[in-house]
């Protein structure tokens, strides 16, 4: 087995939780179109890009918008969410994490960042996380949506190093599918029965080690 030189993450998710911000600025969007939709509906959202979420979402609601309606709306959504991202602290970043990266830095593993989100400096930058950060791969970055390689094989590039020497940290099953396509080793955050695709599934960082990552 290939040794580990690179961990990618994932940001939603698997940093920090912003699919609750994302949630709220949605229902705001579909509520000010005069309907509603349900957290479980929320879920398919995750790690899909901000254009495609809103193409789902009017189509649970069932409104058609032209071109220039879709992209007023998601700058619309967007403002909102930044409203609530403003606010964010360190505190918000999920357990485990930060102990985590300070371990890869000490052993000399390169740290990026493969998210679909065009907001992940200034998340990052809320939540003091960005020294962290060899190379951010997002969604200013990539035309091609995860389950597409194209986030996970720039990040590697980024890095320096072959996609067999990096590992995936990912919570959707697109990620785990993106770095899998891309011949990437891939650790789920989350739940093992949702992301079976996944080598191996985690709840949250404080049960990784460096032992667990060259497996
Ligand atoms: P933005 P990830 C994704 O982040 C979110 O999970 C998804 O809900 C969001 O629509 C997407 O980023 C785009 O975000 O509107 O900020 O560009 O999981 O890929 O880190
Ligand atoms: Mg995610």
């Amino acid at each position: 087995m290939t040794t580990v030189k690179a961990c990618l993450f994932d940001l939603d998710g698997v940093i920090v939780d912003t699919a609750v911000y994302h949630f709220q600025a949605w229902r705001r969007l579909a509520n000010e179109l005069g309907f509603d939709f349900t957290e479980h509906q929320n879920e398919q959202l995750k790690g899909v890009s901000r254009m495609e979420s809103l193409d789902l979402i009017l189509q649970w609601g069932g409104v058609t918008l032209t071109d220039a309606e879709k992209l007023d709306w998601a700058n619309k959504k967007n403002q909102w969410y930044l409203d609530l991202v403003m606010q964010m602290t360190p505190n918000e970043v999920l357990p485990g994490v930060t102990a985590f990266l300070i371990l890869l830095r000490e052993n000399g593993i390169k740290i990026a960042l493969g998210s679909a989100s065009k907001n992940s400096k200034l998340i990052l930058e809320r939540i003091q996380m960005l020294s962290y950060f060899d190379a951010i791969i997002d969604g200013n970055n990539i035309n091609k949506s995860k389950p597409d390689p194209q986030v996970f094989l720039l990040g590697a590039e980024a890095t320096g190093c072959q996609p067999a020497e990096c590992v995936v940290f990912e919570d959707a099953v697109a990620g785990i599918q993106a770095a899998k396509a891309g011949g990437m080793r891939a650790i789920g955050v989350g739940s093992a029965e949702v992301l079976t695709q996944a080598d191996f599934v985690i709840s949250t960082f404080e049960e990784m080690t460096l032992g667990r990552l060259n497996f």
